[in-house]
């Protein structure tokens, strides 16, 4: 077979912290440098398997690399075969817990362990899952975070003519009325056809989302109502969605499918979009399809939109992509956006390839 001496020989791990063009400001914080860890999953066939981690914050590169690093060599000389990886590092990390930065650090591994198969099969991820690659509907998440309304209509109008037919509106200002007005600007920038979402980045208590999502509902116009409350607050969650007409979105925050699992059960949401990384990467990801597919529920991405497009194009309940640049500059060929979807990759793996002289440049 072509692929059986595919085993690892090492990981190198590199932290980066690349400017963003658009700054956001969310409710309950800012993100204003993209800080990635990038991984090559170096394989004895010559094969380098490829993905980076999104950090949040820039102290949180440091802890995020020494558990990458660790990681690479528990699995050192072992066959890249994504599966048997997830099951030997879930092993190694029972006792201290499988959650937050150490299912991170596995994801990453496991993205770059899926990378590394299927360029050594010659076929890109959608493929190798059995799909086949196709364009994925996508919004223009860049943006639109809580600022001044003049600015807000302007970005709003720019981030649709980038050729995009739908935005993420960041709301949950200390008064409603201001959400309001910021809803109201946007709706008028963008146009009755173009799709607006709203993320509410966990900034409410669930009673109040009850409150301004009967607002928001009165106004109309919004696909969907983003993380109202914490994240972990499934049963608030639930009170929320059940309160109101405009369908509650969770799921960036869902660590590992079996969380996602709880969070349906207590039908906390109407709609779900998991996170490459903190679903557990490709395998976490079909996974959690399965999942959302079984419950009848819309599914989209989180974030990473290089790799969630080859993961919802195999994705029963496809939904939306959602697309950020943050990581274009330290990359050869970022994905290709044509009529607000996403053309998925068709050359071998994912398709990430690092600009080198921008890696070093951004190095942190
Ligand atoms: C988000 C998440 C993480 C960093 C910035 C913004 C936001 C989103 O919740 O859904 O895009
Ligand atoms: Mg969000």
């Amino acid at each position: 077979m072509k692929d059986s001496k595919l085993s690892v020989r090492r990981l190198r791990v590199r932290p980066v912290a690349v400017p963003m063009r658009l700054p956001l400001q969310t409710s309950t914080g800012a993100v204003s440098i993209a800080p990635l860890v990038l991984l090559d999953l170096e394989t004895t066939a010559g094969i380098t398997g490829r993905a980076y981690l999104f950090a949040i914050g820039r102290p949180h590169l440091k802890p995020i690399v020494a558990l990458c690093e660790a990681m690479g060599e528990m699995i050192a000389g072992d066959a890249v075969a994504p599966f048997e990886i997830e099951k030997k590092l879930r092993q190694k990390f029972t006792l201290l817990g499988v959650h937050n930065i150490v299912l991170i650090a596995m994801a990453g591994i496991d993205m770059a362990a899926w990378d590394a198969y299927a360029q050594s099969v010659g076929q890109p991820l959608v493929k190798v899952l059995g799909g086949t690659p196709r364009p994925v509907r996508a919004y223009n998440s860049k943006g639109l975070g809580i600022m001044p309304l003049k600015p807000l209509a302007k970005e709003a109008e720019a981030l649709v003519k980038e050729g995009f037919s739908a935005v993420k509106l960041r709301l949950g200002r200390p008064n409603a009325k201001d959400d309001l007005a910021a809803l109201r600007t946007v709706k008028k920038a963008i146009g009755p056809d173009v799709t607006l979402m709203c993320d509410f980045n966990q900034g409410l208590t669930a009673n109040d989302a009850i409150l301004r999502g009967r607002m928001l509902d009165e106004e109309g116009g919004l696909h969907w109502i983003e993380e109202p409350t914490r994240a972990d607050d499934f049963e608030g969650n639930a009170r929320i969605a059940a309160e109101l007409a405009t369908p509650v979105q969770l799921g960036e925050n869902f660590m590992g499918p079996e969380q996602m699992a709880r969070a349906l059960a207590a039908g906390a949401c109407d709609y779900v979009m998991p996170d490459a990384q903190r679903i557990g990467g490709v395998t976490g990801w079909m996974r959690a399809a399965a999942l959302a597919q079984a419950a009848g529920l819309e599914m989209s991405s989180h974030l990473f939109p290089e790799i969630s497009c080859h993961l919802l194009a195999v994705t029963p309940t496809c939904h939306w992509l959602e697309f950020v640049d943050w990581a274009v500059p330290i990359l050869e060929e970022p994905v290709v956006i044509e009529d607000s979807h996403v053309i998925t990759p068709s050359g071998p793996g994912v398709g990430l390839r690092w600009d080198e002289k921008a890696v070093r440049r951004f190095s942190a």
